[in-house]
């Protein structure tokens, strides 16, 4: 940001440009066995979204492969992707779940 001194003189970059997180995309992705009610149950249970919102999200990975099912800072995305895999597993559905930096 530059500064106007009043009398026309510009002090240069006296601050650098403000920081924001850098936040991380969390996608779902498709496979062949995981039932269709489970990855919906996931959709309300982690991303706290409505059943309609959860339908429509989960047709979506199904029809394209992947969808992004939320934006989160660093620390909440592993933290969703780590709860969803760890779900999965202890029902032994092969989905997987990951994140990217937007
Ligand atoms: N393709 C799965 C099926 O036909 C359903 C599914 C949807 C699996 C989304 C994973 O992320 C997923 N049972």
């Amino acid at each position: 940001d530059n500064q106007n001194e009043g009398d026309g003189a510009v002090i240069l970059q006296t601050r650098r440009k403000t920081q924001r997180p850098p936040m991380y995309k969390v996608l779902l992705l498709n496979d062949d066995y995981t039932p269709m009610e489970f990855v919906v149950h996931v959709l309300e249970r982690f991303f706290g979204m409505n059943h309609s919102q959860a339908f429509e999200i989960m047709l979506t990975v199904h029809k394209k492969g992947v969808a992004v099912v939320g934006v989160f800072s660093h620390e909440v995305a592993e933290t969703k992707v780590a709860q969803v895999m760890d779900f999965a597993r202890r029902h032994e559905h092969p989905l997987q779940c990951t994140m990217e930096k937007e």
